[in-house]
């Protein structure tokens, strides 16, 4: 599972990053928005769920917490969608605290089309289906709604440490 479509060719110039909230709030950034905020530097492992781990991979991003300081909401989940058509679902929790990035950077080099260019969310923590590639935005709410692979069988929450890969698991 790598990717389940053609790559999408997002510009920077055309590149918007949407949050919604469950009133239905749009709260949008542009790619130069996105350049304005403080970014950091990340180095994680990460946990693709047919069992390959790459290790101490280096990131550069803006950590989600700095997205939702301005956003008023009471949603327990999130839900990813990406140019493309993928989504993926996911605890509002989990983006925060800085364990999730909105990342352009990958090992010093511009993120490649193939892996999410221009822009990726990353969430190490979780199995790496979860890092939506070309990520377009987050749509709060007070249910779970299923992604893509958690709708055909993939585990609503993936934790590689427990290795729930699929349902039930
Ligand atoms: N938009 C989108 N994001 C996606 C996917 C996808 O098909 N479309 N596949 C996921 C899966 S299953 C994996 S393992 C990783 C692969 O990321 P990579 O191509 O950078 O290795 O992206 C995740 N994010
Ligand atoms: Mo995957």
């Amino acid at each position: 599972m790598l990717s389940a479509g053609p790559t999408p060719r997002v510009s920077t110039s055309e590149w918007e990053f949407t949050i919604t909230t469950e009133a239905g709030q749009a709260h949008r950034w542009s790619w130069s928005d996105l350049m304005n905020l403080t970014n950091e530097e990340i180095t994680t492992d990460i946990h693709c769920v047919t069992k390959w781990s790459k290790l101490g991979t280096t990131w550069r991003g803006v950590p989600l917490d700095t997205f939702f300081e301005d956003i008023d909401t009471a949603a327990d989940y999130a839900l990813a969608y990406s140019y493309g058509g993928y989504t993926t679902n996911l605890p509002l929790d989990d983006l925060l605290e800085h364990r999730a990035w909105i990342t352009w950077e990958f090992d010093g080099e511009p993120l490649a089309p193939e892996h999410g260019g221009p822009a990726r969310l990353l969430v190490p923590h979780l199995y790496f289906w979860k890092s939506a590639k070309w990520v377009r935005g987050i749509r709060l709410s007070f249910e779970e709604d299923l992604g893509f692979w958690e709708t055909v069988g993939y585990h609503e929450y993936g934790d590689p440490w427990r290795e729930q890969r699929y349902q039930g698991d």
